[in-house]
């Protein structure tokens, strides 16, 4: 068992079985939260928000005093990192992101090193709510994962991402080049948030759904193995969650093959997927529905107990599929949290 202050998320992702599993959720920090919409309103936008380690740190632990939960994700955004390359980024009201024209490969390589200079104020936020978090509460370091940050790179918004699949079978090489920018980059970023106070890192692959087993390998599956690999190399030990959102059957070979030490799954994975991925050696995390944690009530509360029954006889971290929605009430998610921890 794990010892009064050591984090439980972390004892889960050393492989550990416990008596009950370690809780978050992804999107528990936003809108979902009145006091954040207030502080939200105080900042001049929001990428200055993300960059103002004060606010951050204050939008990071709004939710860990509302919830008993086990783990705090820093506030920020998987396309602070194409900015910090040089690409324009802000994000229009009610709207979501956009991006400047992709600005050519070279001169996106060339700031790789200023980059991580650049994102040095989320490693001060992280610093700031590691200091404050209770020492069972484990602090969460994260980044978009390459594919689906290029997706955002190529097309200047959120889409459906035909355009950027598109250009992976037309521009092969350049893509490549893009991923491996991305990799460099994204490596350095996670590596200076551990040395902050990330105590696990998490990379989001948000759209590898709907890619062909070849090109899932390629843009997805090689990518998270060199980045990974990179993270180890520079000596930073922590452990690293990969969530491959929608890859569906794909799973099992990211499973097997990227060296993380656990798979997030989303809300479509089955229960034989997630007890494979355990069999295999890693943790999983997931995937209650975030439509469900919206609706609440009973069906909610069954689905909880279900996700907990057939998945807690392993190395088993709670959370949803996807993030929380903005309209979520509050009650659902205390209630979920109280549920998940037999409160
Ligand atoms: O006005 C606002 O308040 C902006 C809303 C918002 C918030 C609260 C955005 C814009 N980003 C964030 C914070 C954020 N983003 C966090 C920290 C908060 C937490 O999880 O508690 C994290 C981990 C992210 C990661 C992120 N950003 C992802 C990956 C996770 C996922 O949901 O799949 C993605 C795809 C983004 C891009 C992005 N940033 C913001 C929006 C609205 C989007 C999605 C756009 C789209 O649908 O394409």
């Amino acid at each position: 068992m794990s010892s009064p202050s050591r984090p439980r998320l972390l004892a889960a992702l050393a492989g550990e079985t416990l008596d009950r599993p370690p809780v978050w959720f992804m999107r528990q920090a936003g809108r979902s939260l009145p006091e954040y919409r207030e502080l939200r309103a105080r900042a001049k936008d929001f990428i200055a928000f993300c960059h103002n380690p004060e606010m951050a740190a204050e939008a990071t632990l709004q939710p860990m005093r509302r919830f008993p939960l086990d783990a705090a994700i820093v506030f920020a955004d998987i396309l602070l990192i194409p900015r910090a390359l040089g690409q324009e980024v802000w994000f229009e009201a009610g709207e979501g992101p956009r991006l400047g024209d992709l600005p050519p490969l070279e001169s996106l390589a060339e700031q790789i090193e200023a980059s991580t200079g650049r994102l040095a104020d989320i490693g001060e936020t992280l610093a700031r709510v590691r200091a404050e978090l209770e020492p069972e509460r484990a602090l969460i370091g994260f980044a978009g994962a390459p594919w689906t940050v290029a997706t955002y790179m190529i097309e200047g918004r959120g889409s459906d991402r035909s355009g950027a699949r598109a250009f992976a079978y037309e521009n092969p090489e350049a893509l490549d080049r893009l991923l491996e920018i991305l990799v460099e980059s994204t490596a350095r970023y996670l590596v200076m948030q551990a040395r902050s106070g990330a105590q696990v890192l998490k990379l989001f692959e948000s759209w590898a759904e709907g890619l062909a087993e070849d090109v899932f390998q390629r843009i997805v599956i090689e990518p998270h193995k060199a980045l990974v690999e990179k993270v180890r190399a520079a000596g930073v030990e922590v452990p690293i969650i990969g969530f491959p959102r929608g890859a569906g059957a794909l799973v099992d070979s990211y499973a097997a093959q990227v060296p993380v030490q656990a798979v997030a799954l989303d809300t479509q994975a089955s229960a034989a997927q997630g007890r494979r991925i355990q069999a295999g050696g890693k943790a999983i995390q997931g995937a209650l529905d975030n439509l469900l944690l919206r609706v609440g009530g009973p069906a909610l509360d069954a689905r909880i107990d279900t996700l907990i029954e057939q998945w807690n006889q392993g190395p088993y971290i709670f959370n949803l599929g996807h993030g929380v929605m903005p309209d979520t009430p509050i009650e659902h998610i205390a209630r979920a949290v109280r549920r998940v921890k037999g409160l």
